[in-house]
């Protein structure tokens, strides 16, 4: 009986561990990905398109010999991103595919990913000393606090009550990727987006200047108060002599029409300046 002792308590003591490492790696009560909402990560659906453009820009930077992707002679080798071994952990978050290189949209997105993420979670740093540590994670991670001290066992990989950036973005990257489409479908997703609703809000945009007095059919604001200061003889309208006028003096190479560099040389008349009108 004594002899079995220490046996069981090693068996004991391997449950126990067994079932803590269990619980802290997947708590109960939730999949992956859902903690990102309450974290409140909107990753890809949070972006506009000059914020992707500038990621593509970044990826153009490194892709030396612009085929389209980072190989890892090019992102690990020759980048000069922090130190090769966080290069190396980076760029393999980044191949969602497994495919020994990264892609633009590959790149983008786990662009997207992370720099959401570091935002959200340095925010949570209140003391300003560089760490987050658990209390402060719990207090500013999200109002369910139960859930938020699960988070932070999840992201806390190394257990030492602080996050440190590497770790917590293997963890949420993995949540941010986990049942979701490719890194292509999700960037061209978001890109189509963007672009309809920018192309709704311009067609849009005279519609609404009609409703504004003064803007319609120009629609730029500030034209009408232009346009009166050429009200030569100061009678509160502006008519065809007034405006010919305008026209003869700007065509510079007299060819009877105004061309965008003549429209952009104009100037606002000087105000009591004696308007070249009514030339015969
Ligand atoms: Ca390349
Ligand atoms: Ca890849
Ligand atoms: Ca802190
Ligand atoms: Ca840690």
């Amino acid at each position: 009986m004594n002899a079995l002792h220490p046996l069981t308590h090693s068996i004991l003591l391997f449950l126990a561990l067994h079932a803590t490492c269990a619980k802290s790696i997947r708590p109960e009560g939730f999949k992956p990905g859902t903690p990102l909402g309450p974290l409140g990560a909107k990753m890809e659906a949070g972006v506009d398109l000059q914020k992707i453009e500038g990621y593509s820009r970044f990826f153009d930077f490194t892709d030396k010999n612009n085929d389209g992707r980072h190989s890892k002679v090019e992102y690990v080798d020759n980048g000069k991103y922090l130190n090769p071994q966080s290069r190396a952990g980076i760029f393999n978050a980044s191949d969602n595919d497994r495919d020994g290189c990264v892609s633009r949209a590959e790149y983008v997105l786990n662009r997207i990913i992370t720099d959401e993420a570091k935002t959200i979670v340095q925010a949570m740093d209140a003391n300003k000393d560089g760490k987050v540590e658990r209390t402060e994670f719990i207090k500013h991670a999200m109002p369910d606090k139960k859930l938020a001290a699960q988070v932070f066992v999840d992201l806390d990989t190394d257990r030492n009550g602080i996050l440190h950036i590497p770790e917590y973005l293997k963890v949420w990257g993995k949540w941010a990727r986990y049942d979701r489409p490719s890194p292509e479908k999700r960037i061209s997703a978001r890109k189509a987006e963007l672009e309809k609703s920018n192309q709704e809000k311009a067609s849009s945009r005279p519609t609404d200047l009609t409703k504004r007095p003064g803007g319609p059919p120009f629609g730029r604001s500030g034209l009408a108060d232009h346009l009166m200061q050429y009200d030569a003889n100061k009678n509160g309208k502006v008519e065809l002599e007034e405006l010919s006028g305008l026209i003869r003096d700007a065509d510079r190479n007299k060819d009877g029409a105004l061309d965008r560099k003549e429209l952009n040389s104009i100037r606002v008349p000087i105000s009591n300046r004696k308007f070249p009108l009514r030339r015969k």
